[in-house]
This record gives C-alpha cells, sequence and structure tokens, in this order.
C-alpha cells in the first residue's frame, strides 16, 4: 500500500494537542478576492472569524416556496423511508433531508444563484461542487441540537478530503433567534486543527447523523478555543446567508420553542479538492452524504438570464 501524507490526524487511540490549520483560509489570490460580491470588509471578517452573516441576502419571499415544499415532505410517509431522511432519536420528527439539491429543482437553482457562486469564488479561488446538501428542519418543540464539532474533521476523515478548501453556505428559511436553537459558532475556531479520539465503526453515519458522540472535541481544547473567541450565535430573518468555513467550529441547542428553526446547508468544495480514501473510517460514506461523482456548478453567467422563482 503507497504511503498517503495525512495532514490532519484524527480519531487517534492516544491525545493529541490542537496544532495550527496548515491551510490558507481565503484560497483565492488578489484578483479573484477583488472579482465578486464581498468586499474587503467581509474578505477580512471570513479570514479572521472563519464565517459571514449576510441578512437578506435572498428576498424574504422567496424562501416561502421553500417552507411549502418542507410542509409537503412532512406529509410524505413515503419520503420517511429514504435512506437521505433523517429522523430524531426520540420524536420521529424529520430532522434532516440530504442531497436536496438532487431531488428539488429550487433547491438546485438556489445552490447556483450567481452572486453567491462568486462569493464562494472569491474565498476557494477555483470552480466549485456540492460536496453535500441538506435540510436540517429542528421542529418545534422536539428539534434536537447538534454537539459541537468541526464539519471538516468528519469529512476528513469519514469521506477523505485532503484540505480545508470548503465552504458551507446555510440560508435560514425561518426565523433564526435566541429562542429556537440558532446556529452557534466560535469565531477564529477556524485556524486550529483539533484532533480527536477514538476508532469509527462501520456505518458510522447511521448515528452520527442523529447525535454525533465520535469526532467531538475533546473539553479541554474546545473551552481553550471558547474562552479566545466567544460564543456567536447566527440570528436573522428568512433569507440570511450564514457562510462558514469548514473547520469553525459549530453548534446548536435543542428547539424548545412553537416555532420551527429550518436552515437549508449546500457544501461548496474547491474541485482541486476532491474526496481520496476516507483518512479514518473503515469506508466510504454513501454518495448522498459526500458526493464523488462531482460536477463543478454551473457558470455564474449560465443562470443570470434565468431569474430564481
Ligand atoms: O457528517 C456530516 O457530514 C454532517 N454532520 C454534521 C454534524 N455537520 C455536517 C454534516 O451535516
Ligand atoms: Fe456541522
Amino acid at each position: 500500500m503507497s504511503f498517503r501524507e495525512d495532514l490532519y490526524p484524527t480519531r487517534l487511540a492516544r491525545p493529541m494537542e490542537p496544532f495550527p490549520r496548515r491551510d490558507p483560509v481565503i484560497h483565492a489570490d488578489a484578483a479573484q478576492q477583488a472579482d465578486g460580491p464581498l468586499n474587503t470588509e467581509q474578505l477580512a471578517a471570513f479570514e479572521r472569524d472563519g464565517f459571514l452573516v449576510l441578512p437578506d441576502f435572498f428576498p424574504r419571499h422567496q424562501m416561502e416556496g421553500f417552507r411549502r415544499d418542507l410542509d409537503s415532505y412532512g406529509q410524505d410517509q413515503a419520503l420517511k423511508a429514504r435512506p437521505e431522511v433523517i429522523t430524531e432519536r426520540d420524536s420521529g420528527q424529520l430532522r434532516s433531508l440530504f442531497a436536496v439539491h438532487e431531488w428539488s429543482d429550487r433547491f438546485d437553482r438556489l445552490t447556483r444563484e450567481p452572486r453567491l457562486l462568486d462569493a464562494v469564488r472569491q474565498l476557494l479561488g477555483s470552480d466549485v461542487y456540492i460536496h453535500q446538501s441538506r435540510i436540517n428542519l429542528k421542529p418545534a418543540f422536539h428539534g434536537r441540537g447538534f454537539e459541537w464539532h468541526s464539519d471538516f474533521e468528519t469529512w476528513h476523515a469519514e469521506d477523505g478530503m485532503p484540505r480545508m478548501r470548503c465552504v458551507s453556505a446555510s440560508v435560514t428559511l425561518t426565523e433564526n433567534s435566541t429562542h429556537n436553537g440558532p446556529l452557534l459558532l466560535v469565531p477564529g475556531s477556524h485556524k486550529w486543527f483539533l484532533p480527536t479520539l477514538g476508532t469509527t465503526p462501520q456505518r458510522y453515519w447511521e448515528h452520527s447523523l442523529k447525535q454525533q458522540t465520535l469526532g467531538v472535541p475533546e473539553p479541554a481544547h474546545l473551552r481553550r478555543l471558547i474562552e479566545a473567541g466567544g460564543i456567536r450565535p447566527c440570528q436573522g430573518g428568512p433569507g440570511t446567508l450564514i457562510l462558514f468555513e469548514c473547520n469553525t467550529l459549530h453548534a446548536s441547542g435543542d428547539n424548545l420553542s412553537p416555532w420551527p428553526r429550518s436552515n437549508l446547508f449546500f457544501v461548496f468544495n474547491s474541485v482541486e479538492n476532491s474526496l481520496q480514501a476516507p483518512f479514518a473510517a473503515p469506508e466510504p460514506r454513501p454518495e448522498w452524504i459526500a458526493a464523488r461523482k462531482r460536477v463543478p456548478v454551473l457558470e455564474p453567467r449560465a443562470w443570470q438570464q434565468q431569474a430564481i422563482a
């Protein structure tokens, strides 16, 4: 078996101290950074914090169509049988729907919004493709939270993503407030890689997508980063865009309120950062979680003539 360098060892038998990331945060060169909707202050904020919150990036009325779709998904019993549909571990209510861009034209078109693609290219400096898409529904009263984690740690260990050259876009479909379990981000945490302990079992995704217990940071490491950077709840009305770097620590609490917290997520990976074999898992995860038949997202210009409905 040929030797493969692993820049981000994790899922270890013995503890390992956090170390500085071995990739730039913004991969685009100066010319690419100047060619897009993000201004220099926004680029500097993404570099510093590891995320950007852009209120009203999409018109609020445009999110109504997604909410209507969600209502119909909730009524579709056959849908719940699909592997891409994850239910809450206790209430059985819908928790996440994966690979939505493959079966919802409305969702697919949103991922190709020219301003969004141009912003992502200002950060990643290359063509991109969708590594993963999902809707996290977090229903009223019963929506369960997500433990603290770095997405990159999972995507490196279980999907074989080699480098940190990937950005998540989250779009709020409903009001995200302090009451209904908003996304919590730790500013500056993206600059450190936190190796985790443990061994990834077979088909771990059948558990982790309901409750992640492996690949989560050691409390002492987590405390150090939170005491340095604080915790930023991402609040805003429908249509808010949150861009967060693949290694930015995040979590969210349970939703005990009467109001759902439904967010779209789609993950743009650089075409220069294609998935390899998992770095710390017995087998690759299914295509609906981690795309391997990657298709670069269409040129934005191909979509400027088609308004987003
Ligand atoms: O395992 C994953 O890919 C998923 N898990 C979490 C907690 N966030 C990213 C992604 O949806
Ligand atoms: Fe995550």
